[in-house]
Protein backbone atom coordinates (compact mmCIF):
# COMPACT_ATOMS: atom_id res chain seq x y z
CA UNK A 1 0.00 0.00 0.00
CA UNK A 2 1.18 3.70 -0.68
CA UNK A 3 1.39 6.05 1.57
CA UNK A 4 -0.05 9.62 1.64
CA UNK A 5 2.74 11.33 4.27
CA UNK A 6 5.72 9.76 4.76
CA UNK A 7 7.92 10.99 8.23
CA UNK A 8 11.63 9.81 7.68
CA UNK A 9 14.94 10.70 9.08
CA UNK A 10 13.72 9.73 12.77
CA UNK A 11 16.83 9.22 15.51
CA UNK A 12 14.40 6.86 17.85
CA UNK A 13 11.22 6.52 17.40
CA UNK A 14 10.05 5.70 20.85
CA UNK A 15 6.59 3.48 21.45
CA UNK A 16 4.83 1.37 24.19
CA UNK A 17 4.98 -1.67 22.10
CA UNK A 18 0.83 -2.95 22.77
CA UNK A 19 -2.31 -1.55 22.65
CA UNK A 20 -3.09 -2.81 26.37
CA UNK A 21 -2.61 -1.10 29.61
CA UNK A 22 0.54 -1.19 31.10
CA UNK A 23 0.61 -2.66 34.71
CA UNK A 24 4.11 -3.08 36.78
CA UNK A 25 7.30 -3.55 35.14
CA UNK A 26 5.55 -3.22 31.90
CA UNK A 27 5.27 0.30 32.43
CA UNK A 28 8.93 0.06 31.39
CA UNK A 29 8.73 -1.68 27.90
CA UNK A 30 9.00 0.59 24.96
CA UNK A 31 10.27 -0.22 21.87
CA UNK A 32 12.81 2.33 20.57
CA UNK A 33 13.47 1.90 16.66
CA UNK A 34 16.51 3.96 15.73
CA UNK A 35 16.75 5.05 12.32
CA UNK A 36 13.14 4.92 11.81
CA UNK A 37 9.99 5.99 9.42
CA UNK A 38 6.22 6.02 9.53
CA UNK A 39 3.95 5.50 6.63
CA UNK A 40 0.61 7.29 6.62
CA UNK A 41 -2.55 6.92 4.46
CA UNK A 42 -5.63 8.38 5.21
CA UNK A 43 -4.76 9.54 8.55
CA UNK A 44 -3.65 5.73 9.55
CA UNK A 45 -0.43 4.24 10.47
CA UNK A 46 -0.04 2.24 7.75
CA UNK A 47 3.76 1.38 8.47
CA UNK A 48 6.17 2.21 10.64
CA UNK A 49 10.04 0.76 11.40
CA UNK A 50 13.99 1.02 11.05
CA UNK A 51 15.19 1.20 7.07
CA UNK A 52 14.13 1.90 3.61
CA UNK A 53 10.71 3.52 2.90
CA UNK A 54 10.60 3.71 -0.45
CA UNK A 55 8.47 1.23 -0.94
CA UNK A 56 5.32 3.01 0.23
CA UNK A 57 6.15 6.57 -1.89
CA UNK A 58 4.04 7.28 -4.82
CA UNK A 59 4.47 10.59 -6.81
CA UNK A 60 2.07 12.30 -4.54
CA UNK A 61 3.67 11.41 -1.18
CA UNK A 62 4.68 13.94 1.34
CA UNK A 63 7.96 13.57 3.13
CA UNK A 64 8.83 14.91 5.85
CA UNK A 65 12.27 15.14 7.12
CA UNK A 66 12.08 14.54 11.26
CA UNK A 67 15.63 15.85 10.76
CA UNK A 68 17.02 13.28 13.04
CA UNK A 69 15.38 13.72 16.09
CA UNK A 70 13.29 11.67 18.59
CA UNK A 71 9.70 10.60 17.61
CA UNK A 72 6.88 9.70 20.47
CA UNK A 73 3.13 9.00 19.88
CA UNK A 74 0.81 12.19 20.79
CA UNK A 75 0.03 13.09 24.26
CA UNK A 76 -3.14 12.58 25.89
CA UNK A 77 -4.04 14.34 28.57
CA UNK A 78 -7.20 12.57 30.25
CA UNK A 79 -7.99 14.69 32.79
CA UNK A 80 -8.97 18.70 32.36
CA UNK A 81 -11.39 22.01 33.59
CA UNK A 82 -10.62 22.95 29.83
CA UNK A 83 -13.69 25.14 29.54
CA UNK A 84 -14.26 28.08 32.23
CA UNK A 85 -15.06 31.51 32.40
CA UNK A 86 -12.62 33.95 34.00
CA UNK A 87 -9.44 33.31 36.29
CA UNK A 88 -8.85 32.84 40.03
CA UNK A 89 -5.74 35.04 40.76
CA UNK A 90 -7.72 37.44 42.90
CA UNK A 91 -6.94 34.44 44.96
CA UNK A 92 -3.11 33.66 44.64
CA UNK A 93 -2.23 35.88 47.22
CA UNK A 94 -4.37 34.18 50.03
CA UNK A 95 -3.29 30.37 48.37
CA UNK A 96 0.49 31.72 49.24
CA UNK A 97 -0.50 32.74 52.89
CA UNK A 98 -1.22 29.59 53.66
CA UNK A 99 -4.89 29.29 53.34
CA UNK A 100 -6.13 26.33 52.10
CA UNK A 101 -7.97 25.29 49.33
CA UNK A 102 -11.18 24.37 51.11
CA UNK A 103 -11.58 27.22 52.91
CA UNK A 104 -12.03 29.30 50.16
CA UNK A 105 -14.36 27.05 48.45
CA UNK A 106 -16.42 27.25 51.68
CA UNK A 107 -16.47 30.90 51.76
CA UNK A 108 -18.04 31.04 48.40
CA UNK A 109 -15.14 31.51 46.32
CA UNK A 110 -12.80 28.68 44.54
CA UNK A 111 -14.92 26.74 41.95
CA UNK A 112 -17.97 28.96 42.84
CA UNK A 113 -15.91 32.27 42.29
CA UNK A 114 -15.51 30.27 38.18
CA UNK A 115 -19.09 29.34 38.60
CA UNK A 116 -19.87 32.69 38.88
CA UNK A 117 -17.86 34.10 36.03
CA UNK A 118 -18.70 30.94 33.73
CA UNK A 119 -22.35 31.70 34.41
CA UNK A 120 -21.91 35.53 33.06
CA UNK A 121 -19.66 34.52 29.89
CA UNK A 122 -21.27 33.48 26.43
CA UNK A 123 -20.47 30.77 24.30
CA UNK A 124 -17.76 32.73 22.29
CA UNK A 125 -16.10 34.02 24.94
CA UNK A 126 -15.66 30.26 26.38
CA UNK A 127 -14.96 28.78 23.08
CA UNK A 128 -11.91 31.78 22.47
CA UNK A 129 -10.43 31.39 25.45
CA UNK A 130 -10.47 27.43 25.65
CA UNK A 131 -9.37 27.44 21.97
CA UNK A 132 -6.32 29.25 23.10
CA UNK A 133 -5.85 26.43 25.89
CA UNK A 134 -6.37 23.79 23.27
CA UNK A 135 -3.75 26.35 20.80
CA UNK A 136 -0.98 26.14 23.42
CA UNK A 137 -1.54 22.38 24.37
CA UNK A 138 -1.10 21.26 20.64
CA UNK A 139 1.97 23.05 20.85
CA UNK A 140 3.32 20.81 23.29
CA UNK A 141 2.37 17.87 21.68
CA UNK A 142 -0.95 16.96 22.76
CA UNK A 143 -3.17 15.21 20.74
CA UNK A 144 -6.09 14.75 22.85
CA UNK A 145 -7.81 15.43 25.74
CA UNK A 146 -10.67 14.99 28.22
CA UNK A 147 -12.25 17.84 29.49
CA UNK A 148 -15.10 18.12 32.33
CA UNK A 149 -17.98 20.51 32.83
CA UNK A 150 -18.93 21.42 36.11
CA UNK A 151 -18.34 25.02 36.41
CA UNK A 152 -22.27 26.09 35.57
CA UNK A 153 -23.85 23.52 38.24
CA UNK A 154 -27.09 24.39 36.45
CA UNK A 155 -28.24 22.87 33.29
CA UNK A 156 -27.94 26.11 30.82
CA UNK A 157 -24.23 26.42 31.99
CA UNK A 158 -23.15 22.83 32.10
CA UNK A 159 -24.69 21.99 28.20
CA UNK A 160 -22.90 25.76 27.36
CA UNK A 161 -19.55 24.13 28.67
CA UNK A 162 -20.17 20.77 26.81
CA UNK A 163 -21.73 22.66 23.49
CA UNK A 164 -18.18 24.15 23.63
CA UNK A 165 -15.92 21.59 23.99
CA UNK A 166 -18.15 19.98 21.35
CA UNK A 167 -17.69 22.74 18.73
CA UNK A 168 -13.66 22.96 19.85
CA UNK A 169 -13.69 19.06 18.96
CA UNK A 170 -14.95 19.79 15.54
CA UNK A 171 -12.39 22.95 14.17
CA UNK A 172 -9.44 22.18 16.80
CA UNK A 173 -7.21 19.34 15.75
CA UNK A 174 -7.29 18.09 19.37
CA UNK A 175 -9.73 15.34 20.18
CA UNK A 176 -11.87 16.12 23.26
CA UNK A 177 -13.49 13.49 25.06
CA UNK A 178 -16.30 15.38 27.53
CA UNK A 179 -17.09 14.46 30.69
CA UNK A 180 -20.32 15.75 32.76
CA UNK A 181 -19.33 17.22 36.34
CA UNK A 182 -22.31 18.83 37.93
CA UNK A 183 -21.17 16.82 40.93
CA UNK A 184 -18.13 19.51 41.62
CA UNK A 185 -19.44 21.55 44.14
CA UNK A 186 -23.31 22.59 45.64
CA UNK A 187 -24.08 25.77 43.87
CA UNK A 188 -25.26 28.66 46.30
CA UNK A 189 -29.07 28.30 45.49
CA UNK A 190 -29.30 24.91 46.46
CA UNK A 191 -27.06 25.91 50.25
CA UNK A 192 -29.59 24.12 51.92
CA UNK A 193 -31.27 21.56 49.86
CA UNK A 194 -27.42 18.82 48.54
CA UNK A 195 -30.74 15.95 47.93
CA UNK A 196 -32.70 18.58 45.98
CA UNK A 197 -29.31 19.86 43.93
CA UNK A 198 -28.79 15.43 43.69
CA UNK A 199 -31.88 15.36 42.21
CA UNK A 200 -30.97 17.67 39.76
CA UNK A 201 -27.89 16.60 38.81
CA UNK A 202 -29.81 12.98 38.41
CA UNK A 203 -32.22 14.70 36.21
CA UNK A 204 -29.73 16.75 33.93
CA UNK A 205 -27.59 14.06 33.57
CA UNK A 206 -30.15 11.69 31.48
CA UNK A 207 -30.89 14.38 29.48
CA UNK A 208 -27.20 14.98 28.56
CA UNK A 209 -26.77 11.34 27.50
CA UNK A 210 -29.98 11.68 25.19
CA UNK A 211 -27.92 14.76 23.62
CA UNK A 212 -25.07 12.67 23.29
CA UNK A 213 -22.59 15.88 25.14
CA UNK A 214 -20.82 13.43 27.46
CA UNK A 215 -19.39 10.47 27.50
CA UNK A 216 -18.45 10.22 31.12
CA UNK A 217 -19.57 11.51 34.34
CA UNK A 218 -17.26 12.32 37.33
CA UNK A 219 -17.93 13.27 40.88
CA UNK A 220 -15.53 15.80 43.16
CA UNK A 221 -15.76 13.33 46.03
CA UNK A 222 -14.41 15.08 49.28
CA UNK A 223 -15.41 15.93 52.47
CA UNK A 224 -17.54 19.01 52.16
CA UNK A 225 -18.22 18.30 48.79
CA UNK A 226 -20.05 14.93 47.89
CA UNK A 227 -19.75 11.78 50.49
CA UNK A 228 -19.31 8.53 49.36
CA UNK A 229 -23.10 7.75 49.21
CA UNK A 230 -23.83 10.56 47.50
CA UNK A 231 -21.24 10.10 45.08
CA UNK A 232 -22.15 6.42 44.77
CA UNK A 233 -25.78 7.58 44.03
CA UNK A 234 -24.57 9.98 41.41
CA UNK A 235 -22.48 7.08 39.77
CA UNK A 236 -24.37 4.58 40.07
CA UNK A 237 -27.05 6.09 37.87
CA UNK A 238 -24.48 7.38 35.48
CA UNK A 239 -23.51 4.07 34.73
CA UNK A 240 -26.95 2.50 34.49
CA UNK A 241 -27.54 4.86 31.62
CA UNK A 242 -24.37 4.10 29.99
CA UNK A 243 -21.80 6.85 31.17
CA UNK A 244 -17.99 6.01 31.63
CA UNK A 245 -16.98 6.93 35.22
CA UNK A 246 -14.54 9.47 36.85
CA UNK A 247 -13.75 10.09 40.16
CA UNK A 248 -12.15 13.04 42.19
CA UNK A 249 -11.30 10.53 44.76
CA UNK A 250 -8.89 10.84 47.49
CA UNK A 251 -7.38 14.10 46.98
CA UNK A 252 -7.31 16.09 50.12
CA UNK A 253 -8.41 13.59 52.60
CA UNK A 254 -8.92 9.77 52.27
CA UNK A 255 -12.77 9.34 52.15
CA UNK A 256 -12.52 6.08 50.38
CA UNK A 257 -13.24 7.34 47.03
CA UNK A 258 -10.96 4.83 44.48
CA UNK A 259 -12.54 1.94 46.25
CA UNK A 260 -15.47 3.49 45.32
CA UNK A 261 -14.58 3.75 41.89
CA UNK A 262 -12.78 0.33 41.61
CA UNK A 263 -16.35 -0.76 43.29
CA UNK A 264 -18.36 0.71 40.08
CA UNK A 265 -15.76 -0.58 37.67
CA UNK A 266 -14.76 3.49 37.06
CA UNK A 267 -12.97 4.14 33.77
CA UNK A 268 -10.54 6.31 36.63
CA UNK A 269 -9.91 7.50 39.95
CA UNK A 270 -8.00 10.55 40.21
CA UNK A 271 -5.60 12.59 42.55
CA UNK A 272 -5.15 10.03 44.88
CA UNK A 273 -2.66 11.94 47.02
CA UNK A 274 -4.51 10.25 50.14
CA UNK A 275 -5.51 7.00 49.07
CA UNK A 276 -5.26 4.45 51.38
CA UNK A 277 -3.16 1.47 51.20
CA UNK A 278 -6.01 -1.14 51.35
CA UNK A 279 -7.76 0.65 48.15
CA UNK A 280 -4.44 0.78 46.46
CA UNK A 281 -4.28 -2.85 46.81
CA UNK A 282 -8.09 -2.88 45.20
CA UNK A 283 -7.32 -0.36 42.00
CA UNK A 284 -4.07 -2.90 41.60
CA UNK A 285 -6.44 -5.60 41.13
CA UNK A 286 -8.74 -3.93 38.86
CA UNK A 287 -8.98 -1.97 35.26
CA UNK A 288 -9.62 1.29 37.10
CA UNK A 289 -6.78 3.48 35.72
CA UNK A 290 -5.13 5.57 39.06
CA UNK A 291 -4.78 9.12 37.42
CA UNK A 292 -2.18 11.15 38.74
CA UNK A 293 -1.80 14.99 38.72
CA UNK A 294 1.42 15.71 40.14
CA UNK A 295 1.22 19.71 38.88
CA UNK A 296 -2.34 20.03 41.70
CA UNK A 297 0.01 19.08 44.42
CA UNK A 298 2.99 21.27 43.40
CA UNK A 299 0.26 24.17 42.64
CA UNK A 300 -1.42 23.48 46.30
CA UNK A 301 1.81 22.63 48.10
CA UNK A 302 0.42 19.48 49.09
CA UNK A 303 2.09 15.76 49.43
CA UNK A 304 2.89 14.18 45.81
CA UNK A 305 0.56 10.52 45.06
CA UNK A 306 2.32 7.87 46.33
CA UNK A 307 3.06 6.45 42.22
CA UNK A 308 5.80 4.35 43.33
CA UNK A 309 3.48 1.95 45.58
CA UNK A 310 0.95 1.63 42.52
CA UNK A 311 3.04 1.07 40.19
CA UNK A 312 4.81 -1.47 41.81
CA UNK A 313 1.36 -3.09 43.04
CA UNK A 314 0.77 -3.16 39.75
CA UNK A 315 -1.97 -0.02 39.17
CA UNK A 316 -2.53 0.74 35.83
CA UNK A 317 -0.72 4.66 36.28
CA UNK A 318 -1.58 7.27 33.73
CA UNK A 319 -0.76 11.25 34.20
CA UNK A 320 -2.76 14.10 33.21
CA UNK A 321 -2.38 18.26 34.32
CA UNK A 322 -5.56 18.97 35.40
CA UNK A 323 -5.85 22.15 33.94
CA UNK A 324 -8.17 24.06 35.84
CA UNK A 325 -8.25 27.74 37.12
CA UNK A 326 -8.40 26.74 40.59
CA UNK A 327 -5.52 24.06 41.53
CA UNK A 328 -3.81 23.58 38.29
CA UNK A 329 -3.44 27.00 36.13
CA UNK A 330 -1.15 25.62 33.69
CA UNK A 331 -1.83 24.12 29.85
CA UNK A 332 1.61 22.72 30.22
CA UNK A 333 1.56 18.63 30.44
CA UNK A 334 5.35 18.25 29.58
CA UNK A 335 5.53 20.43 32.77
CA UNK A 336 3.49 17.78 34.34
CA UNK A 337 5.85 15.11 33.09
CA UNK A 338 8.78 16.47 34.03
CA UNK A 339 7.16 16.56 37.55
CA UNK A 340 5.91 13.17 37.45
CA UNK A 341 9.80 12.35 37.28
CA UNK A 342 11.02 14.14 39.99
CA UNK A 343 8.28 14.24 42.61
CA UNK A 344 6.15 11.08 41.89
CA UNK A 345 9.65 9.37 41.33
CA UNK A 346 8.29 7.79 38.09
CA UNK A 347 10.69 6.67 35.34
CA UNK A 348 10.87 8.70 32.05
CA UNK A 349 9.90 5.67 30.39
CA UNK A 350 6.67 5.20 32.58
CA UNK A 351 5.66 8.48 32.49
CA UNK A 352 5.81 8.30 28.50
CA UNK A 353 3.64 5.07 29.23
CA UNK A 354 0.93 6.57 31.65
CA UNK A 355 0.89 10.06 29.06
CA UNK A 356 0.17 7.81 26.03
CA UNK A 357 -1.29 4.09 25.75
CA UNK A 358 -2.39 3.98 29.56
CA UNK A 359 -4.05 7.87 29.07
CA UNK A 360 -5.70 6.12 25.83
CA UNK A 361 -7.22 2.99 28.24
CA UNK A 362 -8.43 5.49 30.57
CA UNK A 363 -10.73 6.94 27.97
CA UNK A 364 -11.38 3.89 26.29
CA UNK A 365 -9.79 4.53 23.37
CA UNK A 366 -6.60 1.97 23.86
CA UNK A 367 -7.52 0.68 19.82
CA UNK A 368 -7.17 4.41 18.24
CA UNK A 369 -4.17 6.38 19.85
CA UNK A 370 -1.43 6.32 22.62
CA UNK A 371 0.78 4.12 20.60
CA UNK A 372 2.54 4.41 17.09
CA UNK A 373 1.21 1.21 16.01
CA UNK A 374 -0.37 0.02 12.15
CA UNK A 375 -4.01 0.95 12.23
CA UNK A 376 -3.92 3.43 14.39
CA UNK A 377 -4.60 7.10 14.63
CA UNK A 378 -1.24 9.16 12.80
CA UNK A 379 -1.05 11.07 16.09
CA UNK A 380 2.34 11.79 16.03
CA UNK A 381 5.14 14.50 18.39
CA UNK A 382 8.84 15.52 16.63
CA UNK A 383 10.71 16.67 19.69
CA UNK A 384 14.05 18.33 19.58
CA UNK A 385 15.68 16.08 21.99
CA UNK A 386 18.57 13.85 21.75
CA UNK A 387 16.66 11.22 24.06
CA UNK A 388 13.96 10.54 25.94
CA UNK A 389 15.04 10.95 29.69
CA UNK A 390 16.41 14.68 28.15
CA UNK A 391 12.46 15.38 27.91
CA UNK A 392 11.88 14.87 31.60
CA UNK A 393 15.40 16.26 32.70
CA UNK A 394 15.40 20.03 30.92
CA UNK A 395 12.04 20.65 32.52
CA UNK A 396 10.03 24.09 32.19
CA UNK A 397 10.47 24.20 27.99
CA UNK A 398 8.53 22.88 25.63
CA UNK A 399 10.44 20.75 23.46
CA UNK A 400 8.04 20.03 20.72
CA UNK A 401 9.33 20.42 17.07
CA UNK A 402 6.48 19.49 15.19
CA UNK A 403 2.90 17.57 15.53
CA UNK A 404 1.13 15.43 13.47
CA UNK A 405 -2.56 14.68 13.75
CA UNK A 406 -4.45 12.34 12.38
CA UNK A 407 -1.82 12.15 9.11
CA UNK A 408 -2.21 16.12 9.14
CA UNK A 409 0.71 18.37 9.96
CA UNK A 410 -0.70 20.59 12.49
CA UNK A 411 2.74 22.33 14.26
CA UNK A 412 5.64 22.88 11.96
CA UNK A 413 9.13 24.24 13.54
CA UNK A 414 7.34 24.84 16.96
CA UNK A 415 3.83 27.23 15.12
CA UNK A 416 0.59 26.16 14.48
CA UNK A 417 -0.10 25.68 10.54
O1 LIG B 1 -11.74 24.94 39.85
O2 LIG B 1 -10.81 24.38 41.72
N1 LIG B 1 -10.20 20.25 42.48
N2 LIG B 1 -11.89 20.76 41.24
C1 LIG B 1 -11.50 19.82 42.20
C2 LIG B 1 -10.98 21.63 40.98
C3 LIG B 1 -9.89 21.31 41.78
C4 LIG B 1 -11.10 22.72 40.01
C5 LIG B 1 -11.21 24.08 40.59
ZN1 LIG C 1 -9.99 17.92 38.40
Amino acid sequence: MRADTIIYNIKELITPRRSLPHRGKEMSQLDVIKDAFIAIRNGKIIDYGKGNHSKYMQENTYLHDANNKIVIPGLIDSHTHLVHGGSRESEFRKKIKGVPYMDILKKGGGILSTVQQTRKASFDDLFNKAKKSLDEMLLLGVTTIEAKSGYGLNYETEVKQLEVAKKLNEIHPIDISSTYLGAHALPKEFKDDKDGYIKSVLKDMALIRNNDLAESVDVFCEEAVFNIEESRQILEEAKKIGFFLRVHADELTPLGGAGLAVELNASSADHLIAISDEDINKLAKSKTVANLLPTTSFYLNKDYANAREMIDNGCIVSVSSDYNPGSSPSENFQFTMQIACNKLRMKPKEVLIAATINAAYGLGKKEKIGSISKGKDADIVILDAPNLDYIMYHFGVNHTQDVFKFGKLVVKDRQII
